[in-house]
């Protein structure tokens, strides 16, 4: 299959000035009328006109009017014999697409009797023939028919112009977006809905009016989202002084979209899951999500959408940035210090998870990829996690003054542009000539280019005599065999020192000029292979604390012992690296256990060492602490993650050890979980605020631990309880963490609260996708699990073709359950080869998400690999496979 390359990369031969596009929809056959204005660029030599298509019905085609000559090659429109001159050609095209047939939900497509779009990357080829590229950006007008009856609401991007009714109960709407945008930006909506409204006053005066459309029904749903849009524009107006620039701005909801939401200009479409949130059925994570998407989604108004991509290589500049920009948002919202933190820690955690398994994995790439087959497949964790590190490495080398300097100099620069990720770099560092980012910006820029994460090893030496500690850091990044060296990349090191007994210590950095007070917190900027740095006055051996907050995304190696590793969970001064100690602890012993020799994969269970439970529980019982942070603090490192420290995998090895130190944890802690469900479980009158959140968290995983705990010992009293709060909590987070202390820990009663729980919920669909999700999720014992998700795909509330549905139960068992789907028989990777060919057929995009489940298959130690190398066989040796599918499949295999 054909690969597309950055370095291939040309200007178009025409522009697109101006759209003007007729819908006449109809779920059977809808009809498009598009009309260009187009001229040649006069920068290319003169070549014919290629348009894009995709699954199209070609039925006329009109130069200046009159018929024209073409050509159809493969699935392009090619126009040979228009005229040379530069003065614009008015280009006429009619076609027809299906939109019911859709199930690939790219394009125009109907969910639940409603139209929707969805053109990024390569879907607007799938509506019209179109220059279908980033960099081509256009004014667009809209003109929608449709039944009047079935179609009330009729959207489309930018302002209203008209609207009225026509002859056999049809009626119209015009619209016209005066900002030029790209083709994936392009969205329209016709269907029965309903808006939630709110007018505001921008700080500059200006009215604008905010809608939510949502099916009828789901109104009382919408009152988050509305606020968190709100929100958003009062942050980025505040932080990064950019208004909002549409006196319209809407939002509307689908329950079939291939992934969270999208951007489109002044039209968002969202996931339901991203939009809909109330008490009673959404969850305080399900209400952050909101909160953060709605953001999200916002800001690359400027962000992607004022200044957009170059090509699709640079997908980054605009995700990787608006991501950064969403986290921030979100650690904004939270508002304290550690409420901030708890937020760097769950991203982070997502980042190393994730993403650094996606970078030492066969689907590995730089954040500014250089080969595709399907664009597609490249909206991954490196370009939006890893690319928003790398924007958040920039910020902290020139600091939040410069970084906005930088970002104004961006827009003062590129507004209205179609630009590239150096584009970017190079304004944030032009407007910081000083900073060490200018300093080191061409060997910075290696964070695009280069795959793979860098290692970090840091060693310390203190020298009594003369009172120093020396850091020496070496790093290194190893290529893949075939590809050339990696080169030193800027890594900055936030670090800080402590004495034994946890105070910080003042650093004084010696240089050739003799000393420099650093305060308490020195980053150092890592640029070389090796480096050190020494600090003066030390009167006794310190405690380093390194790569504060995670200032880059790097593993780091140093071995802390026991007291080292104490004296920064209970007193370093930043939060992120007290929960690294814990979880750096944790992870030893249980890396330890797994390695062990062993001939069931249940033996010699893993001990939890009684130091390690003592400094937890003093976390637990430290007043000042967050109760969010605590619940991070005491969750073990995941399956996934501990399998990715290692080099050769036994899932059921690994779940074996963390179950048992799970259980231990349970035990050894009974005592306190008590207390803090007591003080923790009422959280008053519903508020899905960072605070009240976390006291949620903190108490759902003290009832999880006493039902654990009860589930060896047989004890009822607190099965009992959370049966109870499953019937009567006032909210979701709480009935739904007690559903899941039930039925994770196996409890009897837990039969009883999940059909009780279905009966309640059965017409909400998203929280029948968590009743799904969650016994997917459940804790394999000798292999229950794969079959009750077999079971369960037959329930009459499954159906693949939806995707929220298909992640539930597929994506959950197959990605979040390592134990249930890594199985000795290899049944588990039967059941994904089986999934991955049947979404092949449905939604090539999805199936493509689920073919990465096995991406980490050599690791595993046998018989797992040879099972899997089978699954991944067979679904190799399809006929009609996607290129989306076949993409991802080859390169597991290579
Ligand atoms: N830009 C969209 C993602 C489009 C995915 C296309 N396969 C959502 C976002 O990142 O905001
Ligand atoms: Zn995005």
């Amino acid at each position: 299959p054909p690969e597309v390359r950055r370095q291939d990369y040309a200007p178009p031969a025409w522009w697109i000035d101006t759209v003007d596009l007729t819908f006449d929809l109809d779920p059977a056959k809808t009809r498009v009328l598009n009309k260009m204005r187009l001229r040649r660029n006069p920068d290319v030599p003169v070549q014919p006109l290629r348009l894009d298509g995709d699954s199209l019905n070609l039925a006329r085609v009109l130069v200046n009017g009159q018929g024209a000559s073409f050509k159809l090659e493969g699935q392009q429109l090619v126009l040979s014999q228009l005229p040379e001159g530069d003065e614009a050609v008015e280009l006429e095209i009619f076609t027809t697409c299906q939109p019911e047939k859709n199930t690939l939900l790219s394009g125009l497509f109907v969910s639940q009797g409603t139209f929707f779009t969805q053109c990024e990357a390569e879907g607007f080829r799938r509506i019209t023939y179109f220059l279908d590229r980033p960099d081509v950006m256009s004014i667009y007008s809209v003109t929608l028919r449709a039944s009047k009856a079935a179609y009330p609401v009729l959207l489309s991007n930018g302002n209203l112009v008209e609207q009225g009714d026509l002859d056999d109960g049809r009626h119209f709407a015009r619209w016209h977006d005066p900002f030029r945008k790209p083709s994936y930006l392009f969205a329209l909506v016709a269907g029965t809905l309903v808006a939630r409204e709110q007018a505001i006053r921008a700080r500059n005066g200006k009215e604008h009016l905010l809608q939510v459309y949502v099916r009828p029904g789901d109104l009382e749903k919408t009152e988050h989202a509305m606020q968190s849009l709100i929100a958003s524009i009062v942050w980025d107006e505040t932080r990064f002084g950019l208004p909002l620039d549409l006196d319209r701005f809407m939002i509307v909801a689908t329950s079939d979209f291939n992934m969270g939401a999208m951007e489109n200009k002044g039209l968002n479409i969202f996931n339901t899951k991203f939009v809909l949130a109330s008490q009673a059925t959404a969850t305080d994570v399900d209400f952050a999500n909101v909160e953060s998407v709605v953001g999200h989604e916002y800001f690359h108004n400027w962000t992607g959408n004022r200044i957009t991509c170059r090509d699709w290589f640079q997908l980054s500049l605009k995700e990787g940035l608006t991501v950064f920009r969403d986290q921030e948002f979100s650690m904004d919202m939270a508002g304290s210090a550690s409420a901030r933190a708890v937020k760097r820690i769950e991203d982070v955690r997502l980042l190393r998870t994730v993403q650094f398994a996606e970078d030492a994995g066969p689907q590995a790439h730089p954040v500014r990829p250089d080969a595709y087959q399907e664009i597609n497949n490249f909206y991954t964790v490196t370009i939006y996690e890893k690319g928003a590190e790398v924007v958040r490495m920039m910020h902290t080398l020139v600091g939040e003054a410069g970084f906005q300097r930088g970002m104004k100099l961006y827009f003062e620069r590129h507004d209205g542009q179609a630009v590239t990720c150096d584009d970017f770099a190079q304004a944030i560092a032009d407007a910081n000539p000083d900073s060490p980012l200018a300093q080191h910006l061409e060997p910075f820029k290696r964070w695009y280019s280069q795959a793979g994460t860098p290692h970090v090893h840091a060693s310390g030496h203190y020298d009594s005599e003369q009172q120093t500690y020396t850091l020496h850091l070496t790093q290194s990044l190893t290529a893949p065999p075939g590809q050339p060296d990696r080169q030193a990349a800027v890594i900055p090191v936030k670090l800080g020192l402590l004495q034994a007994d946890g105070q910080p210590v003042p650093l004084w950095l010696q240089t050739d000029d003799g000393e420099q007070d650093c305060g308490h917190e020195h980053t150092l900027v890592l640029h070389q292979s090796e480096q050190r740095i020494t600090f003066g006055r030390i009167p006794q051996p310190p405690v380093p604390s390194l790569l504060r907050s995670f200032s880059a995304p790097v593993v780091l190696h140093q071995s802390l012992d026991d007291d080292a590793l104490e004296t920064l969970l209970q007193h370093d001064s930043d939060p992120f690296n007290r929960w690294e100690a814990g979880q750096q602890w944790a992870q030893r012993v249980m890396l330890e256990a797994i390695r062990q020799p062993h001939t069931e994969a249940t033996d010699a269970p893993a001990r939890l060492p009684e130091r390690l439970v003592a400094a937890l529980r003093q976390i637990l019982r430290e007043p000042q602490l967050d109760a969010a942070f605590k619940d991070l603090v005491l969750t073990l490192p995941s399956e996934n993650y501990l399998a990715e420290q290692l080099d050769t995998v036994d899932p059921q090895r690994i779940h074996a050890v963390r179950q048992s130190l799970q259980q231990q944890l349970a035990q050894a802690l009974h005592d306190d979980w008590r207390t803090l469900w007591e003080q923790h479980h009422d959280t008053g009158a519903y508020r899905p605020d960072a605070h009240s959140s976390g006291r949620r968290a903190l108490a759902g995983k003290a009832l999880f631990m006493l039902c654990l705990h009860a589930s060896h010992t047989g004890e009822g009293i607190w099965p009992g309880k959370a049966y109870q709060q499953s019937k009567d909590a006032n909210n979701m987070t709480d009935r739904f963490n007690a559903l899941l202390a039930l039925v994770h820990t196996h409890q009897p009663l837990a039969e009883a609260a999940l059909a009780r729980f279905h009966q309640q919920f059965h017409n909400e669909a998203l929280v029948l996708d968590k009743w799904f999700s969650l016994q997917a999720s459940v804790p394999d014992r000798q292999g229950d699990i794969l079959p009750a998700v077999q079971q369960l795909m037959q329930h009459p509330d499954f159906t693949l073709k939806n995707p929220n549905r298909a992640r539930s139960l597929i994506f959950t068992l197959c990605n979040a359950n390592p134990a249930a789907f890594h199985r000795a028989d290899g049944a588990g990777y039967q059941f994904w080869a089986d999934q991955v060919i049947a979404l092949n057929g449905l939604n090539a995009q999805v199936a493509a998400r689920l073919a990465r489940s096995l991406d980490a298959w050599r690791k595993l130690a046998e018989p797992y690999r040879s099972h899997a190398n089978a699954a991944l066989q067979r679904v190799a040796s399809q006929k009609n496979l996607s290129k989306d599918v076949r993409e991802i499949i080859e390169k597991s295999r290579t």
